[in-house]
């Protein structure tokens, strides 16, 4: 294990909700954490990330940069999802093994699972069956982020590791309705229609598909666990362990807000994966845990986001 007072982490896509989340994490424990913003290092130019790596040699990089979004996003701009995020994957691993950094956490996504995995599902599921096809771009992406770090770590003996998470929510989350995910959104239309005193509030879907939700705060001391306690080639899932369906997501996420109007379904709109509950027992049995209640974490981010919202996309 590497000094805690000395490490030098680089997070990539520091300013995105788990990066964010990765940086506060560190910097409260006293890691030096590197940045590079966009203006400086566009992620998906291959020769500014290794000259970037090389000038900054950090001793670790947790790789929270990427494309990301919800359902309608990740349906509407597959070109974006699989184009971005194979580069960014491509420049940043590669580059770092050409600057030396032994060191690497990759983070993937549930969704990298087949639709019809067996619940809770287990990290050997990967690759098993075909996958969710509003996000099979993303997903190949992800998947192709965790066979880098396996490519570089039996090529060339890396220690770069992959770990999976489930939906993520939390400060710095995206609340914009067309691009983001199913969480942000409802926490914004309550809102907005306690606001206007609408009757209703439209959720897409059915209501049926589950969902389970980790706070990104959670996330992020799993991600440094991880970096400090696992080393395995295979990815490790990360998640909050229960699930809950988005009609109770929709319903408790009206009672934070505050909105007594009704829930109208849109079934015009994709449910998406019935359900992507994660078998998390090995990254639990090495000695993390969640400790963030949905409840808590709901009311956190809908404080965030009345302090916020003047800054969100309209
Ligand atoms: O969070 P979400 O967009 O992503 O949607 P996925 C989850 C569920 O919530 C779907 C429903 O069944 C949506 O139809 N939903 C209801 C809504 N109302 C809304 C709304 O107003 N906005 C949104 N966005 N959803 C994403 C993947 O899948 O999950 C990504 O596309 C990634 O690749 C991410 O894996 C974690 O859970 O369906």
């Amino acid at each position: 294990m590497m000094s805690m007072s000395t490490r030098r982490i680089w997070v990539a896509g520091h300013r995105g909700m788990v990066g964010s989340a990765v940086t506060r994490y560190l910097e409260a424990r006293g890691d030096k954490v590197l940045k590079a913003d966009r203006s400086v290092v566009d992620l998906r130019n291959q020769i500014a990330v290794e000259v970037w790596l090389k000038q900054n040699r950090p001793d670790a990089i947790i790789f929270a940069a990427a494309k990301v979004g919800g359902i309608y996003a990740n349906d509407t701009y597959p070109a974006d999802f699989i184009y971005d995020n194979l580069a960014i994957e491509t420049n940043i691993i590669h580059s770092a093994h050409a600057a030396d950094v032994d060191r690497l956490v990759f983070l993937g996504s549930s969704c990298i699972y087949p639709k019809f995995a067996p619940q809770p599902i287990r990290e050997d599921s990967l690759l098993t069956g075909p996958l969710e096809p509003t996000n099979e771009w993303y997903a190949i992406a992800k998947i192709a982020g965790i066979k880098l770090c396996q490519a570089y770590r039996k090529q060339y003996g890396r220690r770069y590791i992959s770990v999976m998470p489930c939906n993520l929510y939390g400060p710095n989350d995206n609340f914009d309705l067309q691009t983001s995910h199913v969480l942000p959104a409802l926490i914004r239309k309550f809102h907005e229609a306690k606001e206007s005193r609408k009757p209703e509030v439209v959720v897409w879907g059915t209501g049926t598909p589950l969902r389970e939700f980790l706070h990104v705060d959670d996330l992020a001391r799993g991600v440094v666990f991880c970096l400090d306690n696992y080393d395995g080639y295979e990815h490790i899932n990360c998640g909050a362990g229960s699930e809950i369906t988005i009609r109770e997501l929709a319903e408790t996420v009206q009672r934070a807000v505050g909105f007594s109007g009704e829930l109208v379904f849109d079934t015009s709109k994709p449910d998406g994966t019935p359900r992507k509950l994660m078998d998390s027992g090995r990254i639990r049995a090495l000695g993390w845990e969640p400790e963030i209640s949905l409840d808590d974490g709901i009311a956190g981010s809908y404080r965030w986001f009345l302090e916020n919202k003047s800054v969100s996309p309209a």
